[in-house]
């Protein structure tokens, strides 16, 4: 009897991010089936965060996952957004892909797709594209149902993981944080967004009326923060001031992990703590050593989830020390479990900023730096980066930028006695009426 011969197996290539699985994918799955062996390029993670938000599954999830998909015969890692290093390295017969990618950002790539094919003597395979579902449609329907603390919490130490800079920005409304959640700007290099938000203490205390000296109690920030809580699911990082004694640190710990909040940072003055740049005529005192690292170590043990993040705040450049200090401080402060160190200044050079960086780096090249650029403000994030650092914080922004553009228009009213001439620095009623959907 003839046996039944397999026509030779050619290998398909398809790639794929693999967070959702849909029906579109099983389709296009069984499509390559049809033509050979299905080799599956799963991007990781950080080549997806060039282009797209964090998976809601890591790589290794995803790689369980589709490596169980039948039809699925090999899965390799893509490391890179664009399908050709991987190309050019498994030489597939074919690549699978849905024709959407006509038109939007993979036109490019479709092209150079073709002409390496082309070249390698392989071919495209294009297949109609199921209407209706992807990827990024159920991504959207997926974030406006919302995030769990647990899932929040753990994905501020996954973006530290594969980005080579975590990029947070302050927010202190459910407004200022609804423009950080969604606004994103396609550049040559990717899609860029910011990854998280900041809970500053001053922009919290000033936008009461308050200063900030720690004299907004915890209640009344975790009520701030529950509003951001509410319409976003991006990571947040408190800004905890000193941390109060270490019996209420305790407190402050399980509260904000209970919120979801993926990480604390405390600064290491003494007593109630005055703003770092209030200038150098408010005299700061630091903590001692001893005592700062019992806070850290208290809060570390105070913990209840492993991926909760307590980052000690080094003021010694602020209070008149030099880098030395910081550095002593910050070996101490990592040897009581500090997670992270927050290198801060008031100067605009940022020379003392980067020598804190090289020096740490030398010593420790995995523990997070945090930096916050807000009189330096002069360096990019790709410069901050080559120094060290692994988180840039935007401090104050969103507020300061709101307030001038309140007092333009405040002051427009009084002198026209009229709000005409203001309208043009507004945002028509009908958008904001529905900035915000669900009103209807
Ligand atoms: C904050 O934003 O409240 C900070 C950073 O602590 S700074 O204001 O620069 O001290
Ligand atoms: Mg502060």
């Amino acid at each position: 009897m003839a046996k039944l011969e397999k026509p030779a197996q050619k290998t398909i290539y398809l790639g794929l991010r693999g967070d959702i699985i849909h029906p579109g994918i099983i389709n296009i799955i069984r499509e390559g089936q049809k033509h050979g062996r299905v080799l599956v390029g799963l991007l990781t993670d950080s080549a997806i965060t060039t282009h797209k938000r964090l998976p809601y599954l890591n790589y290794e999830q995803r790689r369980e996952v589709v490596e169980s998909i039948r039809g699925v015969d090999q899965v390799v890692p893509q490391e890179d957004w664009s399908y050709i290093p991987n190309l050019k390295k498994y030489r597939p017969e074919a690549i699978i892909h849905g024709d959407d990618w006509k038109e939007g950002v993979l036109s490019q790539e479709r092209e150079l797709v073709f002409a390496l094919m082309k070249e390698m003597g392989g071919e495209v395979i294009e297949i109609p594209y199921t209407q209706g579902v992807n990827a990024s449609t159920l991504n959207e329907a997926m974030r406006s149902i919302g995030t769990t603390p647990g899932v929040r919490l753990r994905t501020l130490r996954r973006l530290i993981d594969i980005k080579p800079l975590v990029r947070i920005m302050e927010a202190h409304s459910g407004l200022s944080g609804l423009i950080i959640e969604n606004l994103e700007i396609q550049k040559e290099d990717g899609l860029h967004s910011f990854d998280g938000m900041w809970a500053s203490s001053l922009t919290d205390s000033t936008s009461k009326g308050k200063p900030d000296i720690e004299a907004v109690d915890l209640t009344a920030r975790l009520q701030d923060l529950t509003n951001i809580l509410e319409c976003t699911t991006k990571p947040i990082i408190f800004d905890g001031d000193t941390g109060g004694k270490p019996e209420h640190f305790v407190f402050t710990v399980r509260s904000l992990e209970r919120n979801g909040v993926s990480a604390v940072i405390i600064e290491d003055k003494e007593g109630l703590k005055r703003n770092s740049l209030f200038g150098a005529e408010v005299e700061q005192t630091l903590a001692s050593i001893p005592d700062f690292c019992e806070k850290i170590s208290v809060g570390k043990q105070a913990q209840v989830t492993r991926d909760f993040m307590i980052i000690a705040r080094l003021e010694s450049l602020i209070a008149g020390f030099p880098v030395s200090d910081a550095l002593r401080r910050a070996r101490a402060y990592v040897k009581a479990g500090a997670d992270g160190v927050m290198i801060h200044s008031r100067e605009e050079v940022g020379d003392d900023i980067r020598e804190f960086c090289a020096a740490f780096r030398k010593e420790y090249d995995r523990v997070p730096i945090v930096l916050v650029p807000t009189t330096y403000n002069q360096f990019t994030e790709r410069e901050l980066a080559s120094w060290g650092a692994s988180i840039v914080i935007y401090a104050n922004h969103m507020l300061r930028s709101s307030y001038p553009a309140m007092v333009k228009t405040a002051r427009s009213i009084l002198e026209h006695e009229r709000s005409l001439e203001a309208e043009e620095f507004l945002m028509p009623i009908k958008e904001i009426i529905e900035l915000i959907p669900g009103g209807k």
